[in-house]
């Protein structure tokens, strides 16, 4: 899940876009910490608390020892060290609002209506978390530093810039890792997206709170598919299907394809078996029989796409082969699911579609997923069709 590789060009940022000079310089921090922190909350955040900008710095050795493991993320490797500590990207930053939005989290039964459907994870669904997360917190900072008539000069982050965001979230109590590595929210779960706010003004950071989310639990591990939730604590991101199907460049294995099944981007496997995330389970499935639309519960970024147009929990990748790669791009822009662009989306497509092949059209979209003009995508309907192949074709030789 990220678009990060995409901002790293614009490094090194700064936070100050005003003269210094002009600025009204905050006295009562502790009321300005408190004004923040009830701001993100009314934009939207299950829980904010503050983090220091070297938070994340005490698993430095974890994510050096991930590194050596999985080389192939190069946008990780490249902004390793600017990672541990937001100052060595803003050097104005002295403290950091980290804060986390639910999202949904919840697999409604496949749609019984005629078409080929593919499943987007929770995090994915609805308009694009990046925009409408970002939009909601600087409408919220822009409103605070009104209120308290002062000016704080600030960078929103959303899995766009390079910080170890879990790490970060973890430094200031806002909660814990679990065995899915993902951060667990007390009262809150982990179907939440984390954000933060780089700020220029000093504001007392919040203790890490000391718990443990799993006790002898490991429905997680007994329930990934692939095997790569580690009983050591370890993390095999090649076989994960979040990364096959989010990250992976080339052609998904045959193995991982048939372990990847419908799932067309993401994956929540570890997440929907988590007892901390029974209520929010329970909230976007009330939500999606109620109503479709009321799942994503987001603002609409600005484009003038209909709320209909938003991927929901299930796709119908019927018409996709039949559009030119434009056309998909057109039709997922302002989604998250854009920023993987189209050519591996249809290649999940294509994934997906081999999971269907009872289903009358499957076939057929397979054929023409194996006569695109794309050969990662031929390649992948190719090894769909024919498991014994090598999915290369002759254009390919
Ligand atoms: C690369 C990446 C991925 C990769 C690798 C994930 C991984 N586990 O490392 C892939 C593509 C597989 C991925 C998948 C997903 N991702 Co992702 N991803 C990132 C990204 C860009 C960097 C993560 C990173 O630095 N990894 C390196 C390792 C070393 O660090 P870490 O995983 O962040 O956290 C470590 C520390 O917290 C430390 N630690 C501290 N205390 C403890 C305690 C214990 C017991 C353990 C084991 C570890 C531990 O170890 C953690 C795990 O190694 C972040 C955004 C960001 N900039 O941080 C999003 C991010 C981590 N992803 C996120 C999400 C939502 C997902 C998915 C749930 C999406 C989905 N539904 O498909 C899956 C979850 C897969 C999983 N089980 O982790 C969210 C996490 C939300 C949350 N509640 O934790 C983030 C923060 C993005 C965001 N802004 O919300 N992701
Ligand atoms: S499923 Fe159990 S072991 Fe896994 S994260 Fe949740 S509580 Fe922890
Ligand atoms: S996201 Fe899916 S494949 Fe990856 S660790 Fe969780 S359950 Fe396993």
């Amino acid at each position: 899940m990220l678009c990060e590789r995409e901002t790293y060009a614009i490094l090194p940022l700064v936070l100050a876009k005003q003269d210094l000079r002009m600025q009204r310089i905050p006295t009562d921090l502790d009321q300005v910490k408190q004004t923040l922190l009830d701001a993100a909350l009314s934009a939207g955040a299950c829980k904010a608390a503050v983090a220091r900008p070297d938070g994340a710095a005490v698993d430095a050795s974890r994510l050096e020892r991930w590194l050596e493991r999985h080389p192939d993320l190069s946008y990780m490797t490249r902004t390793a060290w600017t990672r541990q500590d937001a100052r060595r990207s803003v050097p104005a930053c002295v403290s950091i609002l980290s804060v986390a939005f639910p999202i949904p989290l919840g697999d409604p039964p496949i749609p019984q209506d005629k078409g080929i459907w593919a499943l987007v994870a929770g995090y994915a669904r609805g308009p694009d978390y990046h925009i409408w997360i970002r939009k909601r917190l600087d409408e919220a900072m822009k409103q605070a530093c009104r209120n308290l008539d002062v000016t704080i000069h600030y960078r929103i982050a959303v899995d766009s810039f390079p910080l170890m965001e879990r790490s970060l979230a973890v430094s200031c109590g806002l909660g814990a890792i679990g065995r899915n590595h993902n951060l667990i929210v007390p009262g809150c779960g982990s179907a939440v997206v984390l954000a933060e706010v780089l700020l220029d003004v000093p504001l007392r950071p919040d203790p890490p709170v000391p718990w443990d989310p799993c006790g002898t639990c490991r429905r997680c591990l007994d329930a990934c598919p692939t095997g790569a939730l580690r009983d050591d604590g370890d993390f095999d991101i090649a076989s994960c299907l979040a990364y096959a199907t989010t990250e992976q460049k080339d052609k998904i294995p045959t193995t991982t394809a048939q372990q990847a099944g419908l799932r067309l981007f993401g994956c929540d496997t570890c997440q929907l078996v988590c007892t901390h995330n029974a209520a929010q389970i329970r909230l976007t499935t009330r939500n999606a029989t109620k109503n479709k639309a009321a799942v994503e519960r987001h603002d609409e970024p600005a484009h003038d796409a209909s709320m209909s147009e938003w991927p929901s929990a299930w796709v119908d990748i019927t018409s996709w082969a039949a559009l030119s790669t434009k056309g998909l791009a057109r039709r997922l822009r302002g989604t998250a699911l854009a920023h993987q662009g189209p050519i591996r989306l249809l290649r999940n497509a294509a994934v997906a579609a081999a999971a269907q092949m009872k289903q009358s059209g499957a076939k057929s979209l397979l054929d023409a997923l194996a006569r695109h003009v794309n050969p990662l995508v031929r390649a992948q309907a190719i090894s769909a069709l024919h498991p014994d192949s090598t999915g290369h074709d002759h254009d390919d030789q």
